[in-house]
């Protein structure tokens, strides 16, 4: 039996991730932080108490900033596969919290390759790149396109991206970067942009809410459906030689554009609703974003098949059952918490 490693597994990917490999037979184990409350909702259902036979997935205590943990856990766990998934991921919150952004989500990412080599073990690495580190380059973006970021966190993955290739060539580990565009699902954080519109359609539409906040519409994505990626990050895995991938769907959409396709799957005109604040503004903006993933379908057999139109339709599909599942107790809590002024 195969066993993985993944950083961020109570994130959105890491919960798809998980799944998929225990699909496939692995033995999962994950990094989680101690929080006060529960931070697992995304990967309770994949849990077995680990005293009941059969139980494949283990979660351990750690932190990308604790680099002595992550040496032990990887000395006491020897996986087959490492995939770091762990990140300080959101773009606007980099700004408020930059040196924070830079020891998890770049330095974290040495933290952890450095643990295993020092831990001496023989291991596939995957580190969660992003189309972030492209920043201002125009569009088209592909593997070869130049790195121009726009963010404390752009910046950060640019770090990561390098020192995984430099443990590549310097170390000969198997070590490769997914490149990933947007993607997005129902278990999107309830802060980005996607999930922000579809999850304030639902209340919308359920009269619990009638204006919704936002910054910038006119910023271009590549939207891509999370379950999908995480196929991609496998396969990347198993290739014959560690290289680094796009993912992408290669198909423009505009927040602007996702607003309306969602705003209109529920019989709502988002003008009647949609209010500009400029506190979602950012300091420095990535305009467009549009990747080339054609490496990837000709090396890895990865092609995307949800694009934007009908990810926006999945989401708010979702967010409605949501509601409707989760009764009065769900239906009191304000759509984002009052601290959380940034995204
Ligand atoms: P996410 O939902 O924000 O999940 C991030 C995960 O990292 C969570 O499990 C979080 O734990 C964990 N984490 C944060 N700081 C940590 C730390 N210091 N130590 C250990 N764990 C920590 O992100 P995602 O959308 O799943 O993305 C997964 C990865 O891909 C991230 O690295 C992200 O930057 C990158 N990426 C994402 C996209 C995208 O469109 N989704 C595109 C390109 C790249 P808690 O649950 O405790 O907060
Ligand atoms: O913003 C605009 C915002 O926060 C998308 C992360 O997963 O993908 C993600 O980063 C666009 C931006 O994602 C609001 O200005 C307008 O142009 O959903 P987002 P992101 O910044 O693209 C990359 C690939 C990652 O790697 C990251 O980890 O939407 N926008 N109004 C808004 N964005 C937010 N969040 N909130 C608004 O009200």
């Amino acid at each position: 039996m195969k066993k993985a490693l993944i950083t961020g597994i109570t994130g959105q990917d890491g919960s798809y991730l998980a799944e998929l490999l225990l699909s496939k037979g692995y033995e999962v184990h994950g990094l989680i932080r101690r929080s006060s409350t529960f931070n697992t909702s995304r990967i309770d259902h994949l849990y077995k108490d680990p005293h009941e036979p059969g139980a494949r997935m283990f979660l351990h205590y750690g932190d990308l900033s604790d680099g002595a943990r992550l040496v032990t856990l990887l000395a006491g766990i020897h996986p087959d596969e490492v995939y770091n998934l762990a990140a300080q991921s959101h773009v606007r919150v980099s700004f408020d919290e930059p040196e924070h952004t830079g020891d998890t989500t770049g330095i974290g990412s040495i933290r952890l390759l450095e643990a295993v080599r020092l831990a001496g073990i023989q291991c596939r690495f995957y580190q969660a790149s992003s189309s972030e580190m492209f920043g201002a380059s125009p569009p088209p973006q592909n593997e070869d396109t130049l790195f121009y970021p726009r963010s404390p966190y752009g910046a950060a993955k640019v770090y990561s991206y390098w020192v995984t290739r430099n443990y590549r060539e310097a170390y000969g580990l198997f070590a490769v970067n997914g490149i990933l565009f947007n993607h997005e699902s129902p278990r999107r954080g309830e802060t980005f942009v996607t999930r922000k519109i579809t999850r304030s359609v639902a209340r919308i539409k359920a009269g619990l809410e009638h204006n919704l906040y936002m910054g910038n519409l006119d910023s271009v994505r590549d939207w891509g459906y999370a379950p999908e990626y995480v196929e991609g990050m496998w396969r990347m895995l198993q290739a014959d030689e560690p290289r680094d991938y796009v993912l992408a769907t290669g198909v423009p959409c505009t927040v602007k554009e996702f607003l309306e396709t969602a705003f209109d799957h529920a019989g709502l005109d988002w003008h009647d609703h949609v209010k500009f604040d400029e506190r979602y503004l950012r300091p420095t903006e990535v305009d467009s974003l549009i990747g080339d993933a054609s490496h990837a379908e000709s090396a890895l057999g990865w092609k995307a098949g949800v694009d934007a139109t009908q990810l926006a339709r999945i989401m708010v599909d979702a967010d409605i059952a949501a509601l409707e599942c989760e009764g009065s107790a769900w239906i009191d809590t304000p759509l984002l918490p009052a601290w959380d002024k940034a995204s």
